[in-house]
């Protein structure tokens, strides 16, 4: 489809749900063969399973909560997002939370709470959570603001209910912005695609806060800046381990050791490779791809798929992949709204 087409949407949305749901089975898992991989992938074609027998995990129910949000108040309303984080996790908290979270949720529970930011800033002795979980949940944003620089305002406050190191909320500008840039077709040129999320990072991370954090926590002074810099330096190699990707940019729950990663496996699986069956497009590739690196695999497929999925569109995605994981119809219809409050502002309605 053309730039922001509806397909591509759709893609969005229900690529982050697969990944999530067929991630789950290797969450943790320190290193995945391929071979087992590409088992767990065939078992979905299985006609005799049931309807979305992969559930779900924290994933994609935060981002259900992202969606209905913004959907719901046609823009970024912060105390209702925080609500339905909150009411979420008290319905549902088994699904996977990591374990800071879920004080944060749970504070932000209760009905005297003046300022919704404070609880995910208590995090840690007060340096805030550098997890994913800001992350994970953001594809929704890149998909109801048309413009760039709401894309980054929105989605870095988003992160920052409950994520409120910039290690932790920079991510989330970071994956928000390669979904934004893959709706506009911008994988078609993939070393340009990169070039621009340099750009746009080193002047997210040019803030003071986020030096500061960098500082303290030891990183380089532009984090996500270095990493994309692996990555690109990856990305030229002709060949490239997956000890090598893990190695360089990381598998792990941190922001900073997954959104380049996942970024990695989308660039890396545009083309076809050797370690990956023929017969699979790009999207399957992008999924068999992001499991075999283990370490945080929903999360990680999770981001990959949003952002491989904006690029092919739903039409790749296979019916009985969609069939098996939790939620992945639902996505698709919710992705038609969100088309339409993105093209309604576009226009300036
Ligand atoms: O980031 P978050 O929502 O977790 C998301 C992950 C995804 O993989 C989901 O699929 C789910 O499995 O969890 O939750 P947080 O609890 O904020 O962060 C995740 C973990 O990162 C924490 O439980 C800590 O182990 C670690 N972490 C930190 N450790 C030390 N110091 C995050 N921030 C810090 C920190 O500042
Ligand atoms: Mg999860
Ligand atoms: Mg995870």
């Amino acid at each position: 489809g053309g730039m922001a087409s509806l397909s591509r949407f759709k893609g969005a949305l229900v690529g982050a749900v697969l990944g999530d749901c067929v991630g789950g089975e290797f969450e943790g898992a320190e290193e995945v063969p391929m071979e087992n991989v590409l088992r767990h992938l065939n078992g979905l074609d299985d006609e005799t399973k049931g309807d979305g027998t992969l559930e779900y995990s924290d994933d994609t129910a935060m981002a259900r909560c992202v969606v209905q949000s913004l959907l719901t108040r046609a823009g970024f309303d912060e105390q209702d997002m925080a609500r339905r984080f909150a009411k979420e996790y008290s319905l549902a908290p088994g699904r996977g939370y990591g374990s800071g979270v879920i004080q944060v949720l749970k504070k932000l529970s209760s009905s005297q709470l003046s300022d919704v930011y404070q609880p995910a800033r208590d995090q840690f002795n007060g340096r805030g959570s550098f997890g994913n979980g800001g992350a994970m949940r953001v594809a929704p944003f890149a998909l109801a603001f048309p413009d760039l620089s709401d894309v980054k305002k929105y989605s870095r406050s988003g992160a920052m209910l409950t994520h409120s190191c910039s290690l932790g909320y920079n991510g989330a500008v970071l994956q928000a912005l390669a979904v934004h840039l893959s709706l506009q077709g911008a994988l078609e040129l993939p070393a340009q695609f990169l070039d621009k999320l340099i750009s746009e990072m080193e002047e997210v991370e040019d803030e003071e806060a986020s030096r500061n954090d960098a500082r303290a926590l030891k990183e380089a002074e532009k984090p996500f800046c270095e990493r994309l810099y692996r990555l690109r330096d990856l990305m030229d190699r002709s060949k490239v381990s997956i000890e090598e990707v893990i190695c360089e940019l990381g598998n792990g729950i941190a922001a900073l050791h997954s959104v380049p990663t996942a970024i990695f496996c989308v660039l890396h699986c545009l083309q076809p490779r050797e370690s990956l069956p023929p017969h699979y497009g790009g999207l399957e590739r992008t999924m068999a791809y992001s499991l075999a690196l283990g370490g945080d695999t929903d999360t990680i497929a999770c981001m990959a798929g949003a952002i491989a999925g904006a690029h092919y569109g739903i039409e790749v995605i296979p019916e009985a992949w969609m069939k098996c994981c939790e939620g992945a119809k639902e996505a698709e219809v919710t992705a038609q709204r969100l088309h339409a409050l993105y093209h309604q502002r576009a226009q300036g309605g």
